[in-house]
Order: C-alpha cells, then structure tokens, then sequence
C-alpha cells in the first residue's frame, strides 16, 4: 500500500501557521474563496484586492484564511506569493467541489468557488466565509439545466456563508426556490429584501431579518442546537444604495452580456466569469466598483459575526 503525506486528511489539507494557531485558540476566523480573485476580477486590480480583503478581516478583529488548491494541497489560509500565483498564474483551474479529489491526486492548482471553499472551510474547523455573489439557478436552466454546485454544497454544509445575494446574472427566484426547497436558512442583514449583488435588492423579499452580528451567531448556534441536516445558514448583506451600479446600466448591460453569451455559445463553467467580464467593460468598470463595495461590507460583517461567534455572545 502507497503511504500517504502526513496527518490530517493525509496532508491534503493544509492550514497556514496563523490559521492552525487560531483554530486551536478559538481565535475569529473568516475563510475567503480564491475564484472571484482569480476568476471574478480583472488583472491587476484582484491581486489588490485580495490583499485588501484579507487586511479587512483582520481589521474586524479576525484571522482571514483565504483557500485554494496548490500543486494538490489545499490550501487553508494563503501567504503574499501563494495569494500572487491565484492572482497571476495563467490558465489557473476554477475548482467546484467535484474537482477537488482529482486536483489533490494529480498535483493540480486552481481556485476554489463557494462550493469547494465551503466544503473545505467546514473541513478545516472554520465556520464563517465570506463571499461576493453566490452562484445559483442561471437564466434558460429549464434547457441548460445550469444551476450552480454552490447550492447543492451549501445545503449539507455547518457553514455561515456572508454574500450580496446571488449574481445577479442568475434567475433570482428560482435560485430562491431552490434554496428553500433544499432547506437553507437565510437572513437578511438589517433588510427585508434579498439583495441583487450589484444591486442593492432585487426586489424579492426574504423572511428573516437580523439587527446584528451577534443574531447571526445565534442563529448559528440555534442550528447546531436543533440538529439535523448539516445546512447551511445565509446571511444576505446587501451593497450600501449609495455603492450599488445604477439599475438601468445594470439591465441593458446584463441583457447585452446573455445575448453575447448565447452568440458565442458560452456555457457550463466558463458563463459566470463571461458574463462578470462583460459587464465590468460594458459599464466601463461601474460594474466592478459595486462588486468591489459588496465584497468589502461582506469581509468586514463577516468578520464581526466571526468575533460574536467566538466570543459565544
Ligand atoms: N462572487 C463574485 N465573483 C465570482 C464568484 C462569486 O463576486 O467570481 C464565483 C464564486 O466562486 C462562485 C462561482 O462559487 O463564481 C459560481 O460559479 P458557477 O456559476 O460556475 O458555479
Ligand atoms: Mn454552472
């Protein structure tokens, strides 16, 4: 028999040193996915923004582990140059889930999206995540049947996901049918109204409505208090109005970029990172600033949920 690296899943994840001494102490943590770096923003701007996004944790007074996979270890928790290979490395992988154990055997590198960064966060100890827009039920799914893997992921994962909704590319409703079908709990922070990504609502309205970080922590707690399915727990904060893409550039631009799509015939993994493309040129980079904003308030939140956690209040 082939011996395997060492210890925790057979070395094949790697928490950083700053991460493993926070998981041990109890220490706030908040883990980031490394697809909207390396597939969600343009060059040179997300090598920027992942250093941001991690100080920003920080400034909340938590530990950030950003997470990818390299040369087949995930990776828990990343350092400059590892954030730099994310933000640079040509052709890098995006890794759903279903990747993961293909990655890990043949020594491949490539970024995490919300499913594989839920799955291997939860793994890892970390309870808290923080994203930009989730993926979710895409427009024309009764023929493509695209619905993202983050869904499924995310109703067998003890994971509090923070986002600004779900891309706003997608089909909101269904993507909301479908979380309700398979049975995670969403809140919405200080908002009656599932936010657009971009946007800052989308006009469908959510049941649960939270004041403070600390209620999301009890809700948490709630959870593993009832038992149950492993599911998940959203917490949807939308983009401040005075951030958010103006709503009429928004839907010409969107309408253009799905046109485009179905021209060019782009489809399966390829589509939300051509149609995030699309619309920061088509909005000459207004598109950007809005998602850039959502990120930022959702790391920041994050992070104070992740203290309130810690600390059990
Ligand atoms: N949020 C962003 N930008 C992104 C994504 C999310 O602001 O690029 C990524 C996430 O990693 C999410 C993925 O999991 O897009 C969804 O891709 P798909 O639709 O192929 O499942
Ligand atoms: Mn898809």
């Amino acid at each position: 028999m082939r011996t395997t690296r060492q210890s925790l899943t057979g070395g094949l994840l790697r928490p950083s040193t700053e991460v493993a001494e926070a998981l041990e102490q109890g220490a706030p943590i908040v883990a980031l996915e490394s697809t909207i770096i390396s597939h969600g923003l343009p060059q040179p701007r997300n090598l920027e923004v992942a250093v941001e996004l991690e100080q920003l944790v920080r400034e909340a007074g938590a530990v950030p582990a950003t997470i990818a996979v390299l040369d087949g270890v995930a990776c828990i928790g990343l350092d400059k140059s590892q954030l730099e290979r994310i933000a640079g490395e040509p052709g890098l992988r995006k890794l759903g889930f279903r990747d993961l154990p293909a990655a890990a055997a043949l020594g491949a590198s490539g970024a995490t999206t919300v499913s594989a960064t839920s799955f291997l966060a939860a793994r890892a100890g970390i309870r808290i995540f923080a994203t930009g827009g989730l993926g979710g039920v895409h427009r024309g799914w009764t023929d493509s049947q695209d619905e993202s893997a983050d869904l499924d992921m995310l109703s067998r994962t003890r994971i509090t996901v923070v986002c600004a909704g779900v891309k706003s590319i997608l089909d909101v409703e269904a993507t909301l049918q479908r979380l309700e079908t398979r049975g995670v709990t969403i809140s919405g922070f200080r908002t009656d109204e599932f936010p657009g990504f971009y946007l800052h609502t989308s006009g469908e309205p959510i049941d649960w409505r939270i004041e403070t970080p600390a209620e999301a922590a009890d809700i948490m707690r709630a959870q593993d208090a009832l038992g149950g399915p492993e599911s998940a727990l959203i917490v949807a904060n939308p983009v401040p109005l005075s951030e958010q893409l103006d709503p009429e550039l928004h839907d010409r631009v969107l309408a253009e970029a799905l046109a485009a799509a179905e021209e060019q015939k782009v489809t399966g993994q390829a589509i939300t990172p051509f149609l995030l493309g699309y619309l920061v040129r088509g909005t000459a980079g207004a598109s950007l600033e809005a998602n850039l904003a959502a990120v930022r308030g959702n790391v920041r939140l994050a992070g104070q949920i992740a203290a309130s956690w810690s600390r059990g209040n």
